[in-house]
């Protein structure tokens, strides 16, 4: 899934997932630091 937002735009994304940790990123090239990880229990 991918999704590109201006900055100060917000969007909701809903997905349908099985439980477990889930990383996630920002693919644009320099933003390597924005990234996290989903936990769906
Ligand atoms: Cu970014």
């Amino acid at each position: 899934m991918n999704q590109t937002l201006v900055a100060g735009q917000s969007a909701r994304v809903e997905i349908t997932a099985a439980p477990g940790e889930y990383r996630y990123y920002c693919a644009i090239p320099g933003h390597e630091f924005m990234e996290g990880t989903l936990l769906v229990q």
